[in-house]
C-alpha cells in the first residue's frame, strides 16, 4: 500500500494534478493543542524524549489538516546531545550548547556509534507513529546536515551569520573537518536507525547552507549531503531523501544531481518559475510559499498558493512553505492554503 502514498509518488517523479502537501514545523506553537501537550511535558526536550507525547504532537496537524506527510517530532540538536554535548533551552531564548573550540572539546565527544543510547526514545516515537498514522500519510524522519549542526556545536547557540563556525573553518580546518566527519558519521547512524524504526522518507535540513559560498558550499553542503545520501541508499535501497540547502540561491541548480537526493526543498527567496526551469528539470522539488502568508492570510495567500502550484505543475512537486511556520501563524490560514490547493489550484 505504501507505494501509493501521494508523497512517495511525487518523490518517485510522478506529476500529480494536486500535489501532496505538508509544512515545515507543522507541529508547533501556532497550534493550541501543541502548546497544551508541551505544557504537559514540562519542557521542550522532555517532549522530544517522551515517545507517547512526541507521537501525539506529530499526529496533531495530521488530524487537523490531513497533510500527506507527518514529520517526526524531534530536533536537529539531539544529535550533538547524543554525542555528549550539553544542550538546554533557555526560557524564551532558544537553544544553548556547550561549545567546540579546541581539539580537547572534540576529543571529549563520544563516538558516533554511541548515539543510540540517548536517541532510543526517538526511534520508539517512530514505531508508535507507524501504527497510528492513517495509511495514506507518509512518515518523514530527519536530521540536521553536518554544516548546520556544526554551526550550533561551535557557537553554542544560533548565530545570525554563523561567524564562529566560519572562523573555526578558516582558523583550524583540521579540527573543523574532524567535527564535520564525526557529525556525518553520527547522522548516517541516526537516520539509518530512523529508517529501521519506520521512517519512509528522510529530510536533511541544512538551514545555514546559504552562508557557505563558492568552494566552501561544495565541500561542506554538497559533499556531506552526498556522503549521507549514498550511505543511506546503500543500506536501505530505494529510501527517498529530501535535501534542504536553505539559502543556496543559484547553487540550488544541480544540487540533486551532485548529491543524489530525490527532491530539493526550496526556500522562499527563489522564484518558482525560475526554479521550475532550472531545478525541477532534475526531478522533484518541494516548497516554496513564504511562511509570512500563514500569518497574514487572505486573498494574497490564495493567490500565492495558486501561483506556486501552477509554476511547478509540469513536474513532480511537493507543496510546502519555504521555511518553518512561525508561532504567530493563524491555524485558519493553514486550512485556507490546504483548501485552495485541493480545490484545484491549477484550474
Ligand atoms: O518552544 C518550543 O516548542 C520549541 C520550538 C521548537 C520546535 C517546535 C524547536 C526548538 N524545535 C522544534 C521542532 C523541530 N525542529 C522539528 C519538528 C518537526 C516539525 O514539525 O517540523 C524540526 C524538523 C526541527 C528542525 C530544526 N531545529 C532546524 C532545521 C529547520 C529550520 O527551522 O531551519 C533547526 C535550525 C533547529 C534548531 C532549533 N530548535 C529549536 C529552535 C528554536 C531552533 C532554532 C534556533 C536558532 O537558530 O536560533
Amino acid at each position: 500500500m505504501s507505494k501509493d502514498k501521494k508523497l512517495l509518488r511525487s518523490l518517485r517523479g510522478e506529476v500529480q494534478e494536486v500535489p501532496p502537501v505538508w509544512m515545515m514545523r507543522q507541529a508547533g506553537r501556532y497550534l493550541p493543542e501543541y502548546r497544551a501537550t508541551r505544557a504537559k511535558a514540562g519542557d521542550f526536550l522532555k517532549l522530544c524524549y517522551t515517545p507517547d507525547l512526541a507521537a501525539e504532537v506529530t499526529l496533531q496537524p495530521i488530524r487537523r489538516y490531513g497533510f500527506d506527510a507527518a514529520i517526526l517530532f524531534a530536533d536537529i540538536l539531539l544529535v550533538p546531545q547524543a554525542l555528549g554535548a550539553e544542550l538546554w533551552f533557555a526560557q524564551g531564548e532558544g537553544p544553548r550548547l556547550s561549545t567546540i573550540q579546541a581539539p580537547e572539546d572534540l576529543a571529549a565527544l563520544k563516538p558516533a556509534s554511541a548515539i543510540h543510547e540517548t536517541l532510543a526514545p526517538v526511534y520508539e516515537t517512530l514505531r508508535i507513529l507507524t501504527r497510528e498514522l492513517p495509511e495514506e500519510t507518509a512518515l518523514i524522519g530527519f536530521a540536521g546536515a553536518p554544516w548546520t549542526v556544526a554551526t550550533y556545536m561551535i557557537a553554542g547557540r544560533g548565530t545570525p551569520a554563523q561567524e564562529p563556525a566560519h572562523a573555526l573553518r578558516e582558523g583550524n580546518p583540521a579540527l573543523f573537518d574532524a567535527l564535520i566527519a564525526r557529525i556525518t558519521e553520527a547522522t548516517i547512524e541516526y537516520l539509518s536507525a530512523q529508517i529501521e524504526a519506520g521512517a519512509e522518507v528522510i529530510k536533511l535540513f541544512d538551514s545555514w547552507a546559504g552562508s557557505l559560498k563558492g568552494e566552501a558550499f561544495d565541500t561542506y553542503a554538497v559533499e556531506p549531503a552526498r556522503v549521507i545520501t549514498q550511505a543511506l541508499k546503500a543500506r536501505h535501497p530505494g529510501i527517498p531523501v529530501i535535501g534542504f540547502p536553505r539559502g543556496a540561491g543559484e547553487k540550488y541548480v544541480g544540487f540533486a544531481r551532485t548529491t543524489g537526493v530525490d527532491c530539493v526543498a526550496l526556500d522562499q527567496s527563489v522564484d518558482a518559475d525560475w526554479a521550475a526551469a532550472h531545478v525541477q528539470i532534475d526531478g522533484c522539488v518541494q516548497g516554496n510559499l513564504a511562511p509570512e502568508h500563514m500569518v497574514t492570510g487572505g486573498q494574497a495567500l490564495v493567490e500565492e498558493t495558486r501561483r506556486i502550484a501552477r509554476a511547478f505543475s509540469k513536474g513532480p512537486h511537493i507543496f510546502n512553505l519555504g521555511h518553518g511556520i512561525t508561532p504567530d501563524a493563524d491555524p485558519e490560514n493553514v486550512q485556507l492554503m490546504v483548501d485552495t490547493l485541493r480545490q484545484g489550484a491549477r484550474g
